[in-house]
């Protein structure tokens, strides 16, 4: 399981008062954090509806690149957003995130392949999430297929099953799980799969508790890599022993420990 840090997202509040005075340290405090806590990768989001996101990514990525050389997540769906990340990334990139409409398609898999990124790729189109598990994996698919026309190999891509809150499409979940699954027999070997593990809690109380069930059972249906909260040290707990019953990480007695 790949950990992608969520924490520094203008969605936060803090975050967002921390954009909006350049306040470097507290960013970076973040960052260390989630790398402390075992974060293997970084996201980065400026937040809703900001008119200078282009500005505000390239300042976020410099600020973060000042403390750490993790590969980092441009989490935007917006072009000139993504392009001035991406411009300033000289770490690992992974690009966060192209959908499966044509016109977003072309634009990001020319700019994954002129930079050398990785890419997210979330099931959705102009017509939103679809319903079903085998119309996400009919996007996944499509978006497979288009990136090997720009040249960009399957290893090079995260197809994403589009977790929504429990609270308001409770039907979806296991959907998601079946989504996982039949992702996984698009190509040989298995693409990768990413989910944004908090979306399933927004609006709950019971936040950390929905968290850390889904992630175990998306774990048992093969999960590669969760954007997810590593300060949650109880989710984190359940990761290391879901590595362990899944054969990734050597048993030993001490786990928990690790
Ligand atoms: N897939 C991909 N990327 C994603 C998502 C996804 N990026 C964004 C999101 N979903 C994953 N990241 C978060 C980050 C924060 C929250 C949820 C998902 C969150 N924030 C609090 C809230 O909205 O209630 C912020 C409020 C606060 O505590 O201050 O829940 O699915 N590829």
């Amino acid at each position: 399981m790949i950990i992608i840090g969520e924490r520094i997202n203008g969605l936060f509040a803090s975050v967002a008062r921390a954009i909006d005075r350049r306040d470097a340290k507290f960013i970076q405090d973040i960052a260390l954090r989630q790398v402390d806590f075992g974060a293997q990768v970084l996201d980065i989001n400026t937040g809703p509806g900001r008119e200078d996101a282009p500005v505000v990514m390239e300042w976020m990525v410099k600020t973060v690149q000042d403390v750490t050389e993790l590969p980092l997540s441009l989490d935007t769906p917006g072009v000139k957003t993504m392009e001035s990340g991406l411009k300033a990334c000289k770490n690992k990139v992974i690009m966060n995130s192209t959908t499966a409409e044509r016109k977003k398609m072309e634009r990001f898999f020319l700019l994954c392949k002129e930079h050398d990124a990785e890419i997210i790729c979330l099931a959705m189109d102009e017509r939103g999430v679809p319903n079903d598990a085998e119309s996400r994996t009919e996007l996944a698919m499509l978006m497979i297929t288009t990136a090997m026309e720009y040249d960009i190999l399957p290893e090079r891509l995260y197809l994403d099953p589009l977790i929504l809150p429990v609270g308001s499409a409770q039907d979806q979940g296991k959907k998601v799980i079946q989504a996982l699954q039949l992702f996984q027999t698009l190509n040989d070997p298995p693409p990768r799969t990413v989910v944004g593990l908090s979306n399933v809690s927004n609006h709950t109380k019971e936040r950390s508790l929905l968290n850390r069930t889904y992630l175990a059972m998306l774990m048992g249906a093969g999960l590669t890599a969760a954007i997810c909260d590593p300060e949650d040290e109880e989710l984190m707990k359940i990761i290391k022993a879901g590595q362990v019953l899944l054969n990734e990480k050597l048993y030993c007695d001490a786990f928990l420990r690790a």
